[in-house]
């Protein structure tokens, strides 16, 4: 009877190790935040940039590694609370916000530099691409950029870019440009978030963490005039008013951990200096 017994047990052992090690990898439990087999450098006609290996292919994949590292804490716009799993997911009441349609009620990633100023820099987005024919009409623009330019989808997932808006700001911002609005409307309730004239006005204590954004994107993808004569004072201020904090920091070193590239260089590279020597 005992040794009827020890049989099935090692034989139910058994079974068990070979299910799980039978499992499709899919179902295996998968580590928080994915490791990607290495990608070779992006070689393509017209920009170039060479890229780290765990740098998201496009915007896809950045959305989905993006819905971990910002999985709930403070959106950007307003400074909601949000918890992306949550069957609520937006706390409007934590900052006052007042949105409408179906866009207030979710968070989206928002370009901080909009992909349609460095799009524009690829033929593949003025001019469109042989493949992206579609019943004898070119199709032009994002998509076609996106299926046929490595480096502009490489762009378009650059993790550093990105940060969780409340979708209808992320939808009033458009591809606008940063800037200062006279006056203080207040068209989504409290928050202290403005859009007049293609210009859109964030609040006071996310202004610099946004300039830095142009400042790494200008750094890092040359030759794309992200910070120009149009921006560049207003940025420079911006980045001075509302220095790096804590948060911040901790942010762009988690995002350094997971796409393997450094936020701080060109311009930005002083200033860390400044932070390690105080
Ligand atoms: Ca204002
Ligand atoms: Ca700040």
């Amino acid at each position: 009877m005992f040794k009827l017994l020890f049989r099935v047990l090692v034989f139910g052992m058994v079974a068990i190790g070979l299910f799980v090690y039978l499992r499709s990898p899919q179902e295996r439990p998968q580590p928080n935040l994915p490791k990607r087999e290495p990608q070779q450098a992006t070689q393509a006609s017209g920009p170039q940039a060479s890229f780290s290996p765990n740098h998201p292919r496009d915007f896809n994949e950045a959305k989905s590694i993006l819905r971990k590292i910002y999985a709930k804490g403070q959106e950007f716009y307003c400074g909601c609370r949000y918890d992306l799993s949550a069957k609520k997911r937006i706390d409007a009441s934590s900052c006052g916000y007042k949105g409408q349609g179906v866009r207030s009620q979710r968070i989206e990633w928002e370009h901080v530099v909009p992909a349609s100023i460095f799009g524009r820099r690829f033929s593949e987005w003025t001019q469109g691409h042989p493949s992206c024919m579609r019943n004898g009409h070119m199709e032009k623009g994002r998509n076609c950029a996106r299926s046929t330019s490595g480096v502009f989808s490489r762009m378009e997932g650059d993790l550093y870019n990105l940060l969780p808006t409340l979708g209808e700001l992320n939808g009033a911002r458009s591809n606008y440009a940063y800037g200062e609005i006279k006056g203080e409307t207040r068209e989504f309730g409290a928050c202290d978030f403005e859009v007049t004239g293609k210009q859109a006005e964030p609040r006071l204590a996310i202004r610099g963490d946004l300039a830095r954004i142009y400042f790494y994107m200008d750094a890092r993808y040359t030759g794309f005039e992200i910070v120009n004569r149009q921006n560049e004072g207003l940025l420079t201020a911006w980045n001075r008013d509302d220095p790096i904090d804590e948060a911040e920091r901790q942010r762009l070193q988690q995002i350094e951990s997971v796409q393997g590239n450094s936020f701080f260089i060109g311009r930005l590279h002083r200033l860390a200096s400044i932070a390690h020597s105080q």
